[in-house]
């Protein structure tokens, strides 16, 4: 699949109450030389002071900031939005908890050498100090994903890690074309689904996921469990509206 296009890549990370931890991530992605793009959104004076420091110590650094918190799905997508005009062709979108393991990144990045059309889709492997109930929660929402998608468990494995690299320009055609891609938990579901409908490939590649010690997790059990389920609620609508276009390829190829 690889083509001559010159890729640029860049990094985006969204940050809401995890500026402590942020510069352990920064740390890992300067050796790749690429611009970083961290997204603060609405975080707290603490958070801020922390953040602010970091983006005014690394240059590789571009800082956006919302001044209210608007949830990881609009922050991300701010900091695509922004990628598209830095001029970058991929992203890649990392956690700032520290969550991922950024030893992958290479792998993630050869991989989208080879195929720089396809999202480079981590699924997570986890370790013992993964909560069991998001480990389930995780199962049921992926089983989700490949009855609106049409795809199957070998192309899809997970459906809601925010380790991704993704090409920008039909990330983007997304967001013109749909007003509607989910704000908060249910965002990474969501815009999966609607590059999986553009019919851009996607490769599943595997990423560590520790969860250390004194971690602060932003999930909110019932917002965002109901944000997951409005979201693929609204996607099983869009799939039924597809049904012929994806039955067609599914068939045909
Ligand atoms: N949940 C959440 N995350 C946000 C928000 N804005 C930015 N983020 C960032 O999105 C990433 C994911 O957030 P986490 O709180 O780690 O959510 P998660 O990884 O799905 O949940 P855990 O598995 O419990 O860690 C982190 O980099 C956050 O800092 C927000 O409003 N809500
Ligand atoms: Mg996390």
């Amino acid at each position: 699949m690889s083509d001559q296009t010159e890729q640029k890549f860049g990094f985006v990370i969204p940050v809401y109450n995890h500026g402590a931890v942020l510069e352990s991530v920064v740390k890992n992605l300067i050796q790749y030389n690429f611009p970083i793009i961290v997204v603060d959104d609405g975080n707290d004076e603490k958070n801020k002071a922390f953040i602010n420091d970091i983006a005014e110590r690394y240059s590789l650094i571009t800082l956006l900031v919302h001044p209210k918190n608007k949830g990881k799905g609009e922050a991300m997508k701010s900091g695509v939005r922004k990628a598209e005009e830095m001029g970058l062709t991929h992203i890649l979108q990392i956690d700032s908890d520290g969550q991922h393991d950024a030893g992958r990144i290479p792998q993630f990045l050869e991989l989208s050498k080879q195929n720089p059309k396809a999202i480079i889709c981590g699924y997570p492997v986890y370790d013992e100090s993964a909560p069991h109930h998001r480990v389930v929660a995780r199962k049921i929402s992926n089983a989700w994903i490949h009855i609106v998608s049409f795809t199957t468990s070998d192309q899809v494995r997970d459906a809601l890690i925010g380790f991704r690299i993704y090409p920008v320009a039909p990330y983007c055609k997304v967001l013109r074309r749909h007003s509607i891609i989910d704000t908060h938990m249910g965002y990474d579901i969501d815009i999966l689904v609607h590059l999986l409908w553009l019919n851009v490939p996607v490769i599943s590649e595997a990423v560590k996921v520790h969860y250390p010690e004194g971690g602060v997790s932003n999930f909110r059990a019932v917002r965002d469990t109901l944000h997951i389920s409005f979201t693929y609620a609204r996607l099983c609508i869009g799939m039924v509206l597809r049904i012929p276009i994806l039955l067609k390829r599914k068939i045909f190829g």
